[in-house]
């Protein structure tokens, strides 16, 4: 492999490079071969701790599963899995205190396909990877929701037994969740932000690829759980205690799961909080990032000052099954309410770290497809700000019925329905961008659209939750299935597909197919609709949620429900051949095919490796569609960005 030149033609002629690394035999080179090696034999060294910790100590048995899986399968393992795919292979080089070797980039950018498989640290490739590993668990958490509702389409047991399906629903709203969504918004902001920002990459692009590394063992982790004897972890994703120290042993895959993505979503959050403040190009003030940057700016915020509670929580839950400590067990002073406290102080946050990104991926879309400078575009920079607030204010709604004290429940109920004040700010201020606007119907803005009037119905669902007697009618009914439904894939998800279809001509250099997009979009609203409107109804009328078996007189609704759940799993196909076939033979894109203003639409597609061959000078906002003359940065080499031309 030559050395990328990276302007000194002279040194890159010599023949014999000193700090040439030494070509290393298949099982050392990193890559998956080696992490297989060095994920069995840190499984052995995590296992071989436990086992003489346990012999010197004089306990029976010396081979405990409950602490070998905890210890050697779900913490030494995966660090032999890092350690062998070459997460850690510069630090240690670093750190063993070797001669410094310039740096050749040899693992930035992607020249081949087969360079998506290795550890790189080009923010671009990383991104696809983040979008292309959630895909995967998207896919496996879809297929498992069609089972259930399978077993739900008629009363009675028929496929599964109340455990597996317990097991189903929960890994089905872990994958989703934290193996999913979070890291799929990850993925995008990956790919844009620092385009965005005029930056040449993330501000620590070895960091980066370690998240993206740790994603995959949280995803295999939280399916694993299906291998442990007992069964899959089963208490839902909010895994309340303590019901889940009690659990089988699936249950603490649910445990380290959590911690191995909360660790990828804290890095992460970190490298763009710094590359946010201090990559960015000459001009680009904070008033003058585009929204999309500011979500991610906001929503690291939240990652990184909330992730930490559900980290805890999850370790205390696992500490009273194996260490036999009282944090949540009734006996021993142990305070039981006080995991829903801590879980929900992350997780109440989490809903907003699951929908601020998104947020920004329509204020993109809409203004651009719009023509139309974002309306209030300091006020929206300000509603996420307030949101983020806010969010830490409102954990207890979700513990009206738990028998916290009751003066708590009017304070929350107040704060609940005031963050709904900034959400309303932002849908109106779409409204308002659209209004008069020369619109574009394609893919994206379908997608965009759909998700404004999808999430307006999640919301109000929300603001009905929030009034105390309401809640206490509809807690843990199908109605709450309903609302988090609306707002996680009527919100997040359909966002997740606008940004995909909105960036992809940019992350692949072709276009996708529009006829197909639309096809996707219309197939994707009307079944996710008649899939999960009919759950207010049947919620309403007194369904409880998470039940393998129901009562006659829900039968009818639930039979449609399922039908339509599996034309929902169709219409993914659709996307699937879409990006697939469009990567491969789609017509090549153009550098900007939407006419944006912003800093990604100004460089190739897909861009060059470092980005930008000279630095952005940014000049005005990223939105001025309409507006003569203009501008929001100039680069140099005369290439004159994109003024609007409506
Ligand atoms: C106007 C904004 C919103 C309000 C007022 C609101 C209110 C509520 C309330 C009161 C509950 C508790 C229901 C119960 O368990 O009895 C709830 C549940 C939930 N909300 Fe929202 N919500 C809003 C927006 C969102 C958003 C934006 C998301 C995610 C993107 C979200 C995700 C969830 C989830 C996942 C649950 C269920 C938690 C569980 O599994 O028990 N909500 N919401
Ligand atoms: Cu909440």
């Amino acid at each position: 492999m030559t050395a990328v030149d990276h302007g000194t033609p002279q040194e890159s002629a010599h023949a014999p490079d000193p700090w040439a690394p030494r070509p290393r035999g298949f099982l050392m080179r990193p890559g998956f071969a080696r992490a297989a090696w060095c994920t069995g034999l840190f499984f052995l060294i995590g296992m071989y701790i436990v086992v003489s910790i346990r012999w010197l100590a004089g306990w029976d048995p010396v081979y405990d599963w409950n602490i070998i899986t905890p210890v050697g399968a779900l913490t030494t393992a995966p660090i032999g899995f890092l350690l062998g795919i070459g997460a850690f292979d510069y630090w240690l080089y670093w750190i063993s205190g070797r001669p410094t070797r310039p740096e050749d980039h040899s693992g930035h950018g992607a020249r081949t396909w087969k360079d998506y498989f290795k550890v790189n640290t080009d923010h671009k490739v990383i991104g696809v990877q983040y979008l292309a590993t959630t895909f995967v668990f998207f896919v496996l958490g879809g297929l498992m929701a069609m089972l259930f509702r399978a077993e739900l389409a008629r009363p009675g047991m028929q496929f599964v037994d109340t455990q597996t399906f317990n097991g189903l629903v929960s890994v089905h709203a872990a994958l989703m969740i934290f193996v999913f969504i979070i890291p799929a918004f990850a993925g995008l902001a990956n790919f844009a932000v620092p385009l965005m920002l005029g930056a040449p990459d993330m501000a620590f692009p070895r960091l980066n690829a370690l998240s993206y590394w740790l994603l995959p063992i949280a995803g295999l982790m939280f399916l694993a759980s299906f291998l442990a004897p007992g069964g899959a972890f089963a208490t839902g994703w909010t895994s309340y205690a303590p019901l889940a120290s009690e659990q089988p042993i699936g249950q603490i895959f649910f445990n380290m799961g959590v911690q191995w993505a909360g660790a990828s979503s804290i890095l992460t959050a970190l490298n763009f909080l710094v590359t946010i403040i201090t990559m960015r190009a000459p001009g680009m003030t904070f008033w003058r990032m585009p929204l999309l940057v500011w979500a991610n700016f906001t929503t690291s915020l939240l990652v990184v000052i909330a992730t930490p509670f559900i980290a805890g929580s999850q370790f205390f839950v696992m500490f009273d099954r194996i260490l036999h400590t009282s944090f949540f067990t009734a006996d021993n002073g142990g305070y039981v309410l006080g995991y829903q406290h801590i879980f929900w102080f992350y997780s109440h946050p989490a809903v907003y770290i699951m929908i601020l990104p998104g947020f920004g991926i329509i204020s993109e879309i809409v203004s651009v497809m719009s023509r139309k400078p974002i309306f209030g575009y300091r006020l929206m920079a300000i509603s996420l700000l307030g949101i983020l607030v806010l969010g830490f204010s409102v954990w207890a709604h979700h513990m009206f019925v738990a028998g916290m004290a009751d003066w708590l429940r009017v304070p929350m109920m107040i704060s609940t329905l005031l963050i709904a004040v900034p959400t309303g700010v932002k849908v109106f201020s779409w409204l308002a961008t659209m209004w008069e606007g020369r619109i574009r119907l394609n893919t994206p803005m379908l997608f965009a659209l759909g998700f404004i009037s999808m999430f307006v119905i999640g919301g109000l669902s929300g603001i009905y939750l929030a009034s105390v007697p309401i809640d206490i009618h509809a807690s843990d009914t199908y109605f709450i299935v309903a609302h988090i439904h609306y707002v996680l894939f009527g919100g997040s998800v359909l966002t997740i597909f606008a940004g995909i279809y909105y960036w992809f001509p940019k992350m692949t250099g072709r276009m996708y197919n529009e006829r197909l997009g639309k096809l996707h979009f219309w197939l994707t609203f009307t079944s996710f609709n008649l899939t999960f409107f009919p759950m207010h109804w049947v919620g309403l009328v007194g369904m409880p949620r998470r039940v393998a078996d129901y009562a006659d007189r829900f039968a009818n609704l639930n039979l449609f429900v399922t039908i339509a759940s599996f034309a929902l799993g169709a219409s993914v196909v659709v996307f699937f051949y879409n990006v697939i076939v469009s990567w491969a033979r789609g017509p090549i894109a153009e550098s900007n095919p939407w006419r944006a203003m912003t800093l990604e639409w100004q460089v190739s597609s897909p861009p060059p490796v470092f980005n930008f061959d000279e630095i952005p000078q940014v000049v005005g906002g990223p939105y001025e569609y309409g507006v003569p003359g203009a501008r929001h940065a100039i680069l140099s080499g005369g290439a004159v960005p994109q003024e609007a031309r409506t």
